[in-house]
């Protein structure tokens, strides 16, 4: 792809950057702040490579006009970006205005540039004062509370709002893997994350419909395409049990189903956690989805004791196959596939590719960044969106991973995945290859 296909022309077209509170904005104890479980995890020692935290991050907070700006000279009309939940409710759980205010500055500059925003209220930052975290299901009670305020304080201003940022990851990364924050490793606790977030997310639609009803309404999903390492029926149950965890136990309440058996099962001595006419909660009306996509996914017939308790275990492609810097698997066409599949099994609202992106750490030389590898994997991915499209998915817009390099979790600030280099010793930014090809296409 030289030029942007006409099917995703940016006048028919949404292209926008995406970025999260915890990973860019820094002053963590800024006007206010509290701590969230990520300051809380970053401090416990071992638990993010070199021993680093989002303290600073990309300074954002302070450089949000000056990056908005650059936003806008990058010919990015819409931003995707996610309010930090520590930041407005004090912990008594009262509104902080100052912390407020700063999304107020940021939705002025976004303003004065003309670019349009799409607000993710729960990127994994929870207060850390919230006891239980969402293994209690008070939680998702305090969190239809936060969606009241931002619906009340900032409503006016965000013309679409996503609840939750792939709560697959907050349950199953936060509570059974225990690589993110709260770092627990307990499956059947997992599930019972699972299951709050989801009512969370629905509580949270409820709250924000009972003060506004005009604005786009939805959730942002990280759905896996799961791939057997051989045609064994070992290895084909195995995708199977992937994809349920990814897919069926966020899609199937979304959508007023219940859990199948294999999640009820797992969830075991807590399954009372799951009230009746909790899925009928769940199960608001969405106004869109957001989906992420990086790479797909091969399993193989459990292995592991704790394997066998998920039902799957996860190897490397057979075959040497090309990898982003992270070392996730290049493989555009299973974005095509996985929206397929999604859209075989569940009547989907319109779409919205609220992430992709790769971890490519081409460092600056000369005074630019050459991220070849990070070109080619747009440009792929922007050919499935294309395809997508022409064959009538209602996909409706674009936004890469990331704007900036930035804290990525576990892996701290070993992994970049901006289109904008930043030096983290000066907060330079130095827009890459990838972010003057976008700035072509876009400006054209
Ligand atoms: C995500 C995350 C991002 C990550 C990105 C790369 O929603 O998965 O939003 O926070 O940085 O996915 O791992």
């Amino acid at each position: 792809m030289q030029s942007l296909d006409p099917l995703l022309s940016p006048a028919r077209f949404e292209w926008g950057c995406a970025t999260s509170a915890f990973q860019i904005e820094g002053a963590s104890t800024a006007n206010g702040k509290v701590p969230s479980i990520w300051d809380s995890f970053c401090a416990e020692s071992g638990r993010i490579r070199d021993g680093n935290d989002g303290s600073v991050a990309c300074d954002h907070f302070h450089r949000f006009a000056d990056d908005v700006k650059l936003m806008a000279d990058l010919g990015l009309r819409h931003y995707r970006f996610s309010i930090a939940w520590p930041r407005i409710t004090r912990a008594d759980n009262t509104l902080n205005a100052a912390g407020l205010d700063f999304y107020k500055r940021l939705l002025d500059a976004l303003e004065h540039h003309g670019i349009t925003p799409n607000a993710t209220l729960f990127h994994w930052d929870l207060p850390a004062h919230l006891s239980g975290g969402w293994l209690n299901r008070e939680t998702a009670y305090r969190f239809a509370d936060y969606a009241e305020l931002i619906a009340r304080h900032l409503g006016d201003r965000l013309p679409r709002v996503a609840t939750l940022n792939e709560p697959w990851c907050s349950a199953f990364l936060g509570y059974d893997l225990g690589v993110f924050a709260p770092g627990v490793q307990d499956r059947a606790q997992s599930l019972v994350a699972a299951h709050h977030l989801m009512l969370a997310h629905g509580l949270g639609l409820q709250a924000w419909r009972a003060v506004r009803s005009d604005t786009m309404l939805g959730i942002v999903l990280n759905p896996e395409l799961c791939d057997p390492a051989t045609p064994d029926g070992g290895d084909a149950q195995a995708a199977r049990m992937a994809e349920l965890e990814r897919n069926d136990c966020f899609l199937n309440p979304l959508f007023g189903q219940e859990w199948p058996e294999e999640l009820i099962h797992q969830i075991g001595p807590h399954a009372h956690v799951r009230h009746a006419g909790d899925t009928a909660i769940c199960a608001q009306q969405l106004d869109f989805m957001g989906l992420n996509y990086y790479t797909r996914s091969i399993a193989q017939a459990p292995q592991s004791v704790r394997d066998k308790e998920r039902g799957y275990t996860f190897v490397p492609p057979q075959e040497p196959k090309p990898l982003t810097d992270i070392g996730w698997e290049i493989y555009p066409e299973g974005l095509t596939r996985v929206v397929q599949n999604l859209l075989a099994q569940w009547p989907l609202p319109a779409l919205w590719i609220t992430e992709n992106g790769a971890a490519d750490n081409t460092e600056v030389a000369h005074g630019s960044v050459d991220d070849g590898m990070r070109c080619d994997y747009l440009r792929a991915h922007f050919a499935e969106v294309a395809r997508l499209r022409s064959a009538g998915v209602d996909i409706r817009g674009y936004y890469v991973w990331s704007l900036l390099d930035n804290f990525e979790w576990a892996h701290g600030y070993s992994q970049r995945f901006g289109i904008v280099h930043v030096d983290f010793a000066t907060q330079k930014r130095t827009p890459k290859r990838s972010a003057l090809m976008l700035q072509g296409w876009l400006r054209a």
